[in-house]
């Protein structure tokens, strides 16, 4: 190992020149005749790639040698940022790299800047996958991500005076020098079909649509180690024979390409709109690759690695499935599915594997985030595994029924309501019974006698399952009345209560989150505050029920990207004061600057820095909206998705209030009373977020305004930065003065922007919401400038304006009127 990171080091700039050459001449990207930054950029690329593929090759033999437990992170987002300056950093061989490029007449920021951001995340959920890898790597755990590798991402978003536009985000049209295509490593994937019971007693799903994602592979290098871990990105194709040459050559081109565009359509863009049924279906179907595909690779390479001694039990000691949120909830039953049906294990073995390896993050408490999937949809898509749900779905139950009992029937009620996986789907028989209001017929009560119910719903095939509490309280009906003549006349003797069944009104729906948190041996929040209400509110009941599979795990950041690389010359300095970058690995280092928090010298270099910083912001500002801002002013940032939650609104709401104080004052009294301020906002609102949409074009019209204003000046500007990603964020979090983290308490799981920006020397003003009570307790309430209601008090705030009071809020006005 050592060897190898010394081979790594001690290439000297010459070596590297000659050899990011060879990729310039070699490399059939670009013709011979140009010379580009772009071209330098992708040859500089193939050339560090080398160094991590020797790495990653030599990582994954040494974790089949010793047969290694190996983490995968499944996740629909991974935010990466751009590779090149992670990944020279990594490899510690930055200043090797800026003078080969030299040599060669280039400049290595202006080669870094030459690459894509690629979009294949939403926000913080997928950035904080990405600063996951790099830790794992780092800290050489073996550990995988698996994603899908969209063609087109999220979207760029465009500012227009109408405010938002979505346009695709092409980040592969000049190739990706990141991946490699790994043409032998895929599978199939299928959709629809039909379940049927095999001679052998196993289930078989056959038919339907047959699918094929083949693995792209992107070396994960780890810091100061050769540790080089992998992000296995899924495309989609059709196997070849699928191909339809008759319909083609008889010029029904449309017809011989529908199956290839159904299915590289899966991985064109992250969260395709889902307002039609075409798009829910696209979306699970994405859902469903991402797990399948895995799932087949981790249990391949468990059995390889496995070899003659393959035993099943061991799956779970050898592999952890981690479910970034609920997207690869279908894992559960896939994992079933493959070890009962393929593998041809029982239902309480593969029960038992599946619980021990899978374990689910949960980021979101907002109820319309916690995915419902209609159980039309899955029943058509993949009706194997909505058997097994089901199946799981009344094990659950009877789990449920069995701690509750029967004596509190509306306790009983309450906790199948909250805990079933099946929303509004009739209960099955065997729950059902006890929900069967009856009648008292000549003194003798009924319900005893319906445990026959359960009986006949065993030996009954699925398809007749719906009509068994009819037909079966009929028959009941029938054989009493052999007892009892005359009661066939009366009114039927059992009645349904409407709690146990389907109410047509609304959608059969199954709840992705509760599969999760019954399906896994682990639940964990993001935040202290947050893994609170996961227990304390939105999974009370399974919380009651597994104690211990609840825990918090408080998000975190890569020091690397995050300072290091993103702002060298306060690292510079950090490292100076503090006599070691020891910190950049171990982040409790940085303690050791506090004893000089007061000196002068310590001082002036941290400003020096931050002005450095926030001019590079200045010319970013310019080139991307046309506004001039003055370095002298402070910069405030609020970037972030744009929710209605995380209150950009409240934010500009403010500034417009300054602002009109601003102009209701002289010029004199505006200089006196005012610090220059450069608000900066940036985030992207979901494309069919109307309201986020609407707050963007709020902030760009004050913009307008304020910005143009003669009277202000360089008082106050408003900045909306368009299309805010990871290396935007690289840009802004380094030069910022203070920065927003206002969500309405309680809302935001964590937040991980608020930790770098603590990281880079920002002060946080803030709400008591997810990460930001830690963070504070770690910097000091002295410095932090403490915002808003408390958890709390939110619900009554929210009582008292239901009821058309003016929320009792003053206590925390004047917290803010008097920080303004
Ligand atoms: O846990 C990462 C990140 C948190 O820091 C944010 O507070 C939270 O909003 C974000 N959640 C999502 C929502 N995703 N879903 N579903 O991105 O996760």
């Amino acid at each position: 190992e050592e060897e190898l990171s010394a081979v790594l080091t001690s290439i000297d700039s010459s070596a590297i020149a000659s050899n990011i050459q060879h990729h310039a001449d070699f490399t059939p990207l670009f013709s011979p005749e140009h010379s580009s930054p772009l071209k330098a950029y992708h040859a500089t690329a193939k050339s560090v790639f080398d160094s991590l593929i020797i790495n990653w090759n030599a990582t994954y033999d040494y974790y089949n040698k010793v047969n290694a437990k190996q983490a995968y992170y499944l996740s629909m987002e991974f935010l990466q940022g751009r590779a090149l300056t992670n990944a020279i950093g990594n490899l510690e061989l930055t200043g090797q790299y800026a003078e080969a490029l030299k040599q060669l007449g280039h400049n290595l920021e202006d080669v870094a800047s030459q690459e894509p951001d690629p979009a294949l995340g939403n926000g913080g959920l997928g950035r904080l996958a990405s600063c996951f890898l790099d830790s794992m790597a780092t800290l050489n755990y073996p550990a995988w991500g698996y994603g899908l590798r969209y063609r087109y991402g999220l979207f760029k978003q465009i500012i227009t005076k109408d405010g938002q536009e979505e346009v695709a985000e092409n980040w592969l049209e000049m190739g990706n020098p990141w991946e490699i295509v790994r043409n032998d490593v895929s599978y199939p994937v299928k959709f629809y079909g039909k379940v049927v019971e095999g001679t052998d007693g196993r289930k078989h799903w056959i038919g339907g649509e047959n699918i094929k994602a083949v693995a792209h592979d992107v070396p994960i290098p780890g810091y100061k180690t050769k540790t080089t871990n992998n992000l296995r990105l899924w495309s989609t194709t059709v196997p070849s024979q699928n191909f339809d040459l008759g319909a083609f050559n008889a010029g029904d081109h449309a017809k011989a390409n529908e199956a290839h565009l159904n299915a590289e359509k899966i991985c064109h863009v992250l969260y395709p709109g889902d307002e039609s049924s075409e798009g829910k279906i696209l979306r699970l179907k994405q859902q469903y690759t991402l797990c399948s595909a895995s799932l087949q690779d981790i249990i391949s390479r468990f059995e390889s690695r496995a070899g003659d001694s393959l035993n099943w039990e061991d799956f779970p000691s050898k592999v952890a499935v981690q479910m970034n949120d609920t997207h690869p909830t279908l894992c559960i039953p896939e994992l079933m599915r493959i070890l009962m049906d393929i593998k041809g294990l029982s239902w309480n073995e593969a029960w038992s594997i599946t619980e021990r390896t899978v374990a689910y993050t949960n980021h979101t408490v907002l109820p319309e985030a916690l995915e419902k999937w209609s159980l039309d949809i899955m029943q058509k898509l993949l009706p194997r595994h909505v058997e097994i749900i089901e199946t799981i779905d009344e094990e659950l139950m009877n789990n449920i029924v069995s701690k509750y009992g029967t004596a509190d029937i509306s306790l009983l009620k309450q906790k199948l309501k909250d805990m079933r996986i099946l929303d509004n789907v009739d209960l099955p028989a065997s729950v059902a019974k006890l929900f069967v209001k009856t009648k008292m017929k000549k003194g003798k009560l009924l319900v005893e006698s319906l445990e026959s119910i359960a009986e006949a719903d065993e030996k009954t095939e699925p398809e007749e399952e719906e009509n068994i509490l009819s037909e079966t309280t009929e028959k009941k009906g029938e054989s009493d009345s052999e007892e009892a003549p005359d009661a066939e006349k009366e009114d039927p003797e059992y009645e349904l209560d409407p709690f146990a069944k389907y109410d047509p009104q609304l959608p059969r729906v199954v709840r992705m989150a509760n599969l999760c948190v019954v399906g896994g041996h682990s639940v964990n929040g993001v935040a202290e505050i947050h893994s609170e209400i996961v227990k304390q509110d939105v999974f009370n009941s399974f919380y009651e029920m597994w104690p211990t599979k609840f825990q918090n795990k408080t998000n975190g950041v890569t020091p690397r990207r995050w300072i290091r690389f993103c702002n060298p010359e306060l690292s510079a300095i950090i490292s100076k004061w503090i006599g070691s970058d020891d910190w950049i690995l171990n982040t409790d280092k940085l303690a050791g600057l506090k004893k000089f928090a007061d000196d002068e010298d310590l001082q002036s270099e941290w400003r020096t820095a931050k002005r450095n910083n926030k001019m590079k912001v200045v010319s970013l500002i310019r080139d991307k909206t046309g506004y001039v801002v003055s370095p002298d002013a402070m910069f405030d940032v609020q970037v972030k998705r744009i929710h209605e939650y995380k209150r950009q609104l409240l934010n500009i709401l403010g500034i417009v209030y300054r602002y009109k104080k601003m102009k209701e004052m002289s010029a004199k009294d505006r200089i006196k009373s005012f610090v220059p301020r450069v608000c900066i906002f940036g985030g992207k609102a979901f494309a069919t977020y109307v309201q986020a949409k609407r707050i963007v074009k709020f902030i760009t019209d004050v913009a307008a305004t304020v910005n143009y204003d003669p009277d202000i000046g360089d008082l106050l500007k408003v900045v909306f930065v368009p299309d805010y990603n990871v290396s935007v964020a690289e840009k802004l979090i380094p030069a910022s003065e203070l920065s927003q983290h206002i969500s309405t308490a309680g809302m935001e799981a964590s937040g991980t922007s608020n930790m770098k920006f603590a990281m880079n020397g920002c002060i946080l003003i803030g709400t008591l919401d997810g990460a930001n009570v830690e963070i504070r307790e770690e910097v000091g309430e002295e410095n932090f400038f403490l915002f808003g209601a408390h958890a709390p008090e939110i619900a009554g705030l929210r009582q008292e304006r239901a009821e058309g009071k003016v929320p009792s809020l003053c206590k925390h006005l004047q917290i803010r009127s008097s920080s303004m």
